[in-house]
């Protein structure tokens, strides 16, 4: 591999130097922020803002304008410097927020793990954790569960020991800012220059993990100048922070509100414990919900599943057939205003040229 490759603290690995070869010599930068139609790029030295250009804008669907992890191929000028295009995302954070006009909105991009975090020293709200596992694993990014604030806790083993009852599959760790514990852990995550980025509620300790794995105060790390190319400079905080050690670290408030989602992928995923169980059920489409034969609620009464989990199960099901079924009127409502639109644009057409005529 070219290990001296300007970008390699970037994480700029063989995998997105082929990518990069549709565009022959073309300089490619990673986005740390992107912020109100600003995306603040590094070549690996300074960070730049640019502007995406117009046919990008135009050209990208839904969720195709750079976010925050995004390798991007620059152009324009220095003074006008240009996001071209996107690389194609290996891995991609993103939800649906139905109301607002069913866009996809995309979180972060290529990033290799997602580290989950709960504080401890509260009760271990064990539905959150579902909800954000099966939208991590519907990213295709790894899943891992950080359990925060263990100091503030009476009991972090039994925590952790509940928390992973609701995470098959997934690594769960116990942290303390304060002792330091577990947080050598973490740095396996980053390893070969690999990229994670934190989500989880506000206040869980994100900012301060990343502060603990870059070994540094948090502005030292985060601050940069940023010059917009016409001499003029700002102060920005970026969100994508390398550290010392190799690897790189994204932080975003952006990532703290969960909402839905329209993929039932991660959810099985997440309840991998049920759909193992499922195989078991006499139907096929079994809905674990009073059907005869059904292994999942036998496994229920026999306390050898709890109630509360397939309850959490059947309630995110839920929410992502109304997810879908949100989106299906949304689209038929958008099509609808296209064709009226369409058809006013085409009378207006022909009343003015029959006027010249
Ligand atoms: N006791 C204790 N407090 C912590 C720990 N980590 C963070 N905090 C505190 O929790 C609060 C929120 O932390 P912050 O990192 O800003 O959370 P964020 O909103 O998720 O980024 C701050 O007051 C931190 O000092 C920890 O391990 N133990
Ligand atoms: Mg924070
Ligand atoms: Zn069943």
């Amino acid at each position: 591999m070219s290990g001296q490759h300007p970008l390699a603290s970037l994480g700029y690995d063989d995998r997105i130097a082929a990518l990069a070869a549709a565009h022959p010599g073309a300089a490619i930068a990673r986005v740390v922020r992107s912020d109100r139609g600003f995306v603040f790029v590094t070549d690996g030295t300074d960070v730049t803002v640019a502007r995406p250009a117009t046919r990008l804008v135009k050209s990208a669907d839904d969720g195709g304008l750079p976010v925050v992890g995004d390798w991007v191929v620059m152009g324009g000028d220095e003074t006008e410097p240009l996001v071209e295009a996107v690389l194609p995302r290996v891995t991609a954070i993103e939800r649906r927020d139905p109301g607002r006009a069913a866009r996809v909105q995309v979180l972060a991009a290529n990033v290799d793990a997602v580290l989950v975090t709960h504080p401890l020293g509260e009760p271990v709200n064990l539905a959150r954790i579902e909800r954000e596992l099966a939208l991590v694993w519907d990213s295709g990014a790894t899943p891992v569960l950080v359990l925060t604030k263990a100091d503030a806790s009476d009991d972090p083993a039994a925590a952790a020991e509940e928390a992973a009852a609701v995470a098959p599959g997934v690594s769960v760790h116990v942290t303390s800012a304060v002792s330091g514990l577990g947080i050598d852990e973490l740095r396996e995550y980053t390893k070969g220059g690999r990229t994670i980025v934190l989500i989880g509620s506000s206040g869980s300790g994100k900012s301060t993990l990343v502060n603990r794995l870059a070994g540094a105060d948090i502005r030292e790390t985060r601050e940069v100048r940023v010059s917009d190319g016409r001499g003029r400079h700002t102060t920005v905080s970026r969100e994508l922070v390398s550290l010392p050690d190799g690897g790189l670290v994204i932080d975003t408030p952006g990532l703290r509100a969960v909402g839905m989602w329209d993929s039932a992928e991660g959810l099985d995923q997440a309840f991998s414990d049920i759909a193992a169980l499922a195989d078991g059920c006499r139907f096929r489409d079994c809905r674990h919900d009073g059907e005869p034969g059904c292994a999942v609620e036998a496994a229920v009464a026999e306390g050898r599943l709890p109630a509360r989990r397939l309850e959490s199960y059947r309630e995110l099901q839920s929410e992502i057939g109304h997810v879908n079924a949100q989106l299906d009127i949304r689209a038929r409502l958008d099509k609808k205003r296209n064709d009226k639109l369409l058809a006013r644009t085409i009378k207006d057409f022909y009343k003015h040229d029959g006027g010249r005529r």
